[in-house]
Formats: structure tokens, sequence, C-alpha cells
């Protein structure tokens, strides 16, 4: 690699297919970045497991979200795309780093409390140290800067800590890295209760847009999209979420700001707001869905862009690791 600064992010294969609020919160941020920085991104299939998955549908899920990867417009030959279970590091380091994290400190965070609610049968082990394992995702490329949804904010200030309560015990090993939000669409809520965050395992279909939705059945969740009585087209998080949240979408999918938004839509009445909202989307995923529909039925191509990223991700991982290994004390066999 060069001296250029390190990128990485991922997406778990949880649901059938990227949401709009991954595609926003996430990809569409990612792919900025591909020609400035160094970019590594996994699908990672280990943080999936914390929630039970069918094993088949976890295998076809993955496949199909590294070609929703490239499909979006990642690039193999810029960027480091692989799945998380393909380099085994990221489990190596998480157990050092299992060594240095409190259980009280686990317990406190936001997704293991909500999903310890949310799956009350199966609070494991692996629920709780979901942010641990996400520190070793990252602090095994020397990744400056992580690139997230608001959502992801605690888990990357919890990678903060590790990363400099273990230099401080063993000396200078990782770099401390920083979240990277964008301005708007930092958290995209759900279309029919949009006080919460559109989420991939949520059941109500009307509230989720998945990127590889027909137009048809985009248009038809976006005329759904719950709004207020007021009719006005105005930016107002706390007394407006539903248009606020239509607003950040229309303007991250146009390229427009919130303020060219509102203007644009002065005086006119909600349908034709959903209905041209709908339409961005719709619009802004043309490229996207006929690169899938190629991509996908191409499974040999897929495989090998895997393959060929976690060869490179193992590589710069074991370097890491190795470094670790000698930091905390463990025998080196001369080479
Ligand atoms: N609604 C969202 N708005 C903005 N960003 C979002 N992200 C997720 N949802 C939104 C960002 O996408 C990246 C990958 O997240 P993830 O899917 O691996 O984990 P998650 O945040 O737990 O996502 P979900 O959809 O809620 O998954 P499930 O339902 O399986 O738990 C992260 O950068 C995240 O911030």
């Amino acid at each position: 690699m060069d001296d250029k600064k390190v990128i990485f992010s991922g997406i778990q294969p949880s649901s059938q297919a990227l949401t709009l609020g991954n595609y926003i919160g996430a990809v569409n941020n990612w792919l900025k970045f591909q020609d400035e920085y160094n970019c590594i991104y996994s699908v990672v299939d280990l943080h999936s497991i914390t929630v039970r998955q069918n094993p088949s549908e976890l295998r076809a899920r993955s496949l199909s979200f590294l070609a929703q990867y490239i499909a979006c417009g990642l690039d193999p030959n810029k960027n480091i795309m692989f799945y998380q279970s393909h380099v085994p590091q990221h489990a190596e380091l998480a157990w050092v780093l299992n060594c240095i994290t409190y259980v009280g400190e686990l317990s406190r965070m936001t997704q293991f409390k909500d999903k310890s609610r949310k799956h009350a049968d199966n609070i494991n082990m692996g629920l709780m140290d979901y942010p641990v394992l996400m520190a070793a995702d990252i602090l095994l490329y020397k990744t400056s800067l992580v690139p997230i949804g608001t959502d992801q904010k605690q888990h990357v200030e919890m990678a903060r800590n590790i990363a400099m309560r273990f230099n401080n015990v063993y000396g200078d090993t990782f770099i401390v890295p920083e979240p990277f939000m964008a301005k708007s669409g930092a958290k995209i809520y759900s279309l029919q209760a949009p006080t919460q965050k559109m989420s991939k395992s949520d059941e109500n279909e009307n509230a989720v847009v998945y990127i590889t939705d027909e137009p048809d059945a985009i248009m038809r969740k976006f005329k759904r999209a719950v709004t207020d009585s007021d009719n006005r087209i105005v930016y107002d998080e706390v007394n407006k979420p539903g248009i606020s949240n239509l607003i950040n979408i229309y303007a991250v999918m146009t390229g427009k700001t919130v303020r060219e938004t509102e203007i644009e839509f002065e005086g006119k009445g909600y349908g034709e707001f959903k209905i041209k909202t709908g339409e961005a989307v719709v619009e802004r995923l043309a490229d996207f869905r006929e690169k899938y529909k190629r991509i996908t039925s191409d499974k040999t191509y897929v495989e090998q862009v895997a393959k060929e990223g976690a060869d490179k991700a193992r590589c710069l991982a074991s370097k890491t690791l190795d470094k670790v290994y000698r930091k905390v004390g463990f025998v080196q066999m001369s080479k």
C-alpha cells in the first residue's frame, strides 16, 4: 500500500439487501473516498451471526451483498472488498482486545441494550462483544477514518478508547481512528415510524426501502410514507420527523441541499413531494439496478473479487496482529 490514509467500514449481511439507510449513511460516502484513500470494505458476516441466521440464506445474502457493493460503484481495483470470515485475524485480534475491555462498558452500549430487548431469547456473548470485534476490524488496518451512520458512532468511540488503552499499556501500536458522518443523511428513518432508524431487520416491509427493490415497489413505499398533517415541506426534525426524513433522502439522492429542497417544494403538497422523492431514489439507483443484474449472474467474478480482497486484507492484517502478539508478550519464532 502507498502512504494514503486508510478507510475501513463494513455492513452486516443481515437482510436480503442493503437498505436506503445503508446506502445513504454508508456506501454513498464510501464512493467519494475511493481515489483519495486506501479503502477497505468488508461484508461483516461474523457480526451478522450475533442474531440467529438461516445458514443457506446467510450464504446467499453474503454473495449478494458483495455484488451490491460493486454494483453501487465500488471499483474492485481501487477498494479492497472481502468477507470478514475469510480473514481470521479479525477474530484473533478481537480476543486480545477482549482482555483489555470491561464487561461494564460493553453492557452499557445502546445497540446491545436495544438488541437484547429485541432478541430476549438469544442474548449471547457475541451480541455483547460486537463492539470489540468492530474495534478489531478497524484497528487491524491502521485505519484513520471510519465512515458510518450516527447509529454506529458509539461503537467507533469504543474502538478509539480500546486503541488508546492498548497504546497506554503496551506502547504505541494502533492508530486512533476518527468517525466520519456526512452532514445530510447520517441517519435515515423508517418510512412508517419516522422516529425510528430505517433498519434491515424491520418486519414492516413498507418501512424499509431496499436498494434492490423494483421501481414500482420503491414508489409504493414512498407514497405510503408517514408524514404529519400540516402539508408544509419544511425541515423540522422534532415536529415534522416524517417530512424531514423525506427531505434528507431527496436532498442526498439529487445532490441538492436541504434548503434548496425546501425552496423547490415551497407551496407544494405532500403527495407531490412523496412522488418526487420516490422518483429521485428510482433514478439515482438506475445504474445500480442495471449493474447488479449483470454482476449477480456472474458468481465467479464476485468470488474472484472476494478472494483477491481477502488475500490483500490478510496480508495487511497479519502485520498488525504480529505486532500486537509481540507487544503482549507471546513467543515469536524466528522466520
Ligand atoms: N438508517 C440508517 N441511516 C444511516 N446509516 C445507517 N446505517 C445503517 N442503518 C442506517 C449505516 O450502515 C452501516 C452498516 O450498518 P449495519 O447494517 O452493519 O449495522 P446496523 O447499523 O445495525 O444496521 P441495521 O440496518 O439496523 O441492521 P440490523 O437490522 O441487522 O441490526 C453503518 O455504518 C451504519 O451506521
